[in-house]
């Protein structure tokens, strides 16, 4: 199959699953054009039947605002028409859903076809799509959509009942490499950051105000006072000077230690021993499975799909949003208790291979394609 792929390339969760999918397919066999105004950063280096098209953003002085979707939808009509695409997979609705419409209806003009598959990923849904403005022309690039997937039940539910879409939309779990990520405890992290065997605490996130950051600082105040405890803060974003500010207000200036942006997550991840993740919304939650897959149990909130990722009491936590009290007590048993730890954490890897991993995943996105490609 031809398969084009229109992600956002940075950090987000997003922009690494579309990534990684279309890195499994082409190792299938497929090839696969990513379309975007920049190298998506998970691609790395040379792949066999990988093509890069950068989007170019023209700038007119009239234009006082850049035209992404239309530039983008110019750049997807290119591929699709010289490349001979059979499908275009777009992640995240806005605005790639609306680009790929667009292109679309302009490539039937010249008797050409191409089947649009969108995967809604979360905020697209859950924030910014239900802005007045946007809430529209989502709606509508979702139900003339070929094909629609979503990442969890969850999100599933959400898209229908907010904007009112009657279509199917096939539920697809992201997924995980478990041969990257996995256990092994190789101390290169720990004598840095907790020489005096403390027990480390991980957060991976974009900072934004949705992650709730701040409240893994607050959960490490509370489990310091049974156990030796420190939290590694890994990405950057617009929380990140508060969160800095506030480890000073509570003295743990020298236990919270900020990474920013990362490579080589999984063995950074591999040396942590809990998990946090106390979001107010996560559709999904792709960081805390790559904690997992690498026996890392999860202490979590309860919101959106979390639960169908994290089963409670079994892989790790999860407590109503907000409620640090409570994740910080989880994390506290967990860490005072080594068997039921290793249970948890055996638990964890077991769902990451049984449940989510790619072997297991990519396959459904394939047969997907070949639905919707024969509808
Ligand atoms: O929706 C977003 O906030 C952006 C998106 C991203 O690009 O990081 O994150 C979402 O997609 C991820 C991959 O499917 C999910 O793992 C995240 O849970 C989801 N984020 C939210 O729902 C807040």
């Amino acid at each position: 199959m031809k398969i084009g792929i229109t992600c956002y390339p940075t950090y987000g969760g997003s922009g690494v699953v579309a990534t990684e999918l279309g890195k499994e397919l082409a190792s299938k066999g497929h090839e696969v054009h990513f379309i975007s105004y920049a190298f998506p950063h998970r691609l790395k280096h040379f792949v066999e039947n990988v093509y890069f098209h950068e989007v170019e953003i023209s700038s007119y002085p009239l234009f006082e605002y850049q035209l992404y979707s239309l530039s983008l939808t110019s750049k997807m009509l290119e591929v699709i028409e010289y490349e001979k695409l059979d499908l275009m997979h777009v992640h995240y609705a806005i605005p790639h859903a609306v680009s790929a419409y667009m292109a679309k209806q302009i490539i039937k003009k010249n008797n050409q076809d191409i089947k649009i598959i969108t995967t809604l990923h979360g905020t697209d849904i859950t924030l910014v799509g239900l802005e007045p403005s946007f809430l529209p022309l989502v709606k509508y690039s979702i139900e003339e959509s070929d094909g629609v997937t979503a990442v969890s039940r969850f999100l599933k539910e959400k898209t229908i009942t907010n904007y009112h879409i009657n279509k199917d939309i096939e539920i697809i779990y992201n997924f995980i490499d478990t041969d990257l990520f996995k256990p092994a405890k190789k101390c290169q992290y720990k004598k840095h950051v907790a020489p005096n065997d403390e027990k480390i605490l991980v957060h991976t996130s974009n900072f934004r105000t949705v992650k709730r950051v701040p409240d893994t600082i607050r959960i490490l105040e509370l489990v310091k006072k049974e156990i030796p405890a420190k939290l590694l803060l890994i990405g950057d974003g617009p929380d990140r000077s508060e969160c800095e500010r506030l480890a000073r207000e509570l003295n743990l200036q020298n236990d919270v230690v900020f990474l920013g942006k990362q490579d080589g997550l999984a063995d950074i991840l591999a040396e942590a021993d809990i998990f946090l993740m106390p979001s107010q919304s996560e559709s999904f939650g792709l960081a805390a499975l790559e904690a997992m897959s690498c026996g890392v149990p999860v202490v979590s909130s309860s919101v959106g799909g979390l639960p169908e990722l994290i089963i409670h009491n079994e892989t790790g936590y999860i407590a109503e949003f907000g409620d640090v009290q409570r994740m910080a007590k989880y994390t506290i048993s967990l860490l005072k208790n080594e068997k039921k730890y290793s249970v948890f954490s055996k638990n964890s890897r077991d769902r990451s291979i049984n449940v989510f991993n790619k072997e297991i995943i990519v396959p459904q996105y394939e047969k997907y394609y070949e639905k919707i490609l024969s509808s």
